[in-house]
């Protein structure tokens, strides 16, 4: 779940000193005159990692960090909201698709770093294909989230397929966020979409809203809800897991042997920036493999998209996952993400469950 912006927590305080000191080779600002600046960034990872970023950015350059936190879907909306007269400087994460879709309606601004060489492939073509309004930054798989705990207690098998979620054995012990909300499911409509075809999705999905207790606000509350035992199963993006783990929760994760997609998370400064020079420097920091392995310290292990990045032994091994491919342009134009969320809306979220 997307929290309100705050004060690092106090568990970071361990990791925060040690990160300070590799980050400080990356001051891209002098601290006299970063001291008058400031950034607004809307960033839609989650909390511990925008809590790390502005603390670890804003100690070693001097400038304020001003965070909101908001998941893609909601980050979106904002940017749309402000246009007129925009507040937000960079949106930093969330899944790619509406970074597209915020490209092609004008809200961010074309910028080619000199670090795009230095990113993965799929980072670069992210840039690529939105007139370079946005980038890449990292990757990570969709899957299932689930508690063994609970599906032992309740004598229900770990699903392992797609087809598997729709065993009216797990009636009411899904969860998966609304699309209309979330970056997260529209991901997971996308992927069907393009697994199956569009009429099978869409009777799949039907299925599957049978079996749904709760289409959620945000796309990372369902694999919390799992973690905490408020239910059995969601789908979410598997990268999320480890994290919940290690505060003690009784978590897994397993990709659907059918296939699956992945999200590219990006990045994108905003058009009609008040800090522009701010929002660049922050975005070149953030593109660097020192900032992306603040990610794995603050235990988000998706693929960092810096090539020379350490990824951390939890994030998902993508060798043993099998990937569809995935259409990133089709299903990040707005006009496709509107007619299939109006679709579900329609067909699947109006029917009984
Ligand atoms: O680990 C955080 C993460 O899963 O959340 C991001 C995103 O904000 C999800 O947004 P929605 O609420 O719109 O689904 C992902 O990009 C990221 O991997």
């Amino acid at each position: 779940m997307h929290t309100p912006p705050s004060n690092p927590p106090a568990r970071l305080a361990g990791i925060v000193p040690a990160v300070l000191a590799v980050a400080a080779t990356l001051v891209l600002a002098t601290p006299a005159r970063a001291q008058e600046q400031q950034v607004n960034i809307i960033c839609s990872v989650q909390a511990e990692w925008c809590n790390l970023i502005q603390t670890v950015y804003g100690k070693t350059t001097g400038v304020k960090v001003n965070m909101s936190l908001k998941g893609s879907g909601e980050a979106l909306a904002q940017l749309i909201a402000e246009r007129a007269n925009p507040k937000t400087d960079i949106w930093f994460g969330g899944t790619g698709d509406p970074h597209l879709q915020a490209a092609e309606q004008g809200l961010s601004l074309e910028y080619k770093s000199a670090t795009l060489p230095q990113l993965h492939e799929w980072a670069q073509a992210q840039a690529a294909q939105s007139g370079f309004k946005t980038v890449g930054i990292y990757s990570g798989p969709l899957g299932f989230g689930y508690n063994p705990e609970l599906l032992a207690k309740k004598k229900l098998p770990v699903p392992k397929t797609w087809a598997d979620l729709l065993d009216p054995r797990y009636k009411g012990e899904v969860q998966v966020a609304n699309p209309a909300s979330s970056g997260t499911a529209y991901t997971m409509i996308a992927t069907l979409v393009q697994l199956m075809g569009e009429d099978k999705a869409f009777e799949y999905m039907k299925g599957l809203h049978k079996n749904i207790q709760t289409y959620t606000r945000s796309g990372t509350a369902p694999i919390k809800a799992v973690a905490r035992g408020e239910t059995s199963v969601s789908i979410s993006f598997v990268h999320d897991g480890p994290g919940e783990k290690m505060q003690g929760f009784p978590v897994e994760t397993v990709t659907p042997t059918e296939g699956t997609g992945a999200e590219i998370g990006s990045m994108s400064l905003i058009k009609g920036a008040r800090n522009l020079d701010a929002a660049k420097k922050f975005y070149e920091w953030a593109l660097t493999s020192a900032a992306q392995e603040l990610g794995a310290a603050a235990k988000q292990f998706q693929v960092p998209s810096n090539k020379g990045a350490k990824v951390d032994a939890n994030v998902p091994d993508f060798k043993k996952i099998k990937f569809i491919k995935y259409d990133y342009a089709k299903y990040g134009a707005s006009a496709e993400r509107r007619r299939l969320i109006g679709k579900w809306e329609k067909d699947v979220n109006s029917l009984p469950r």
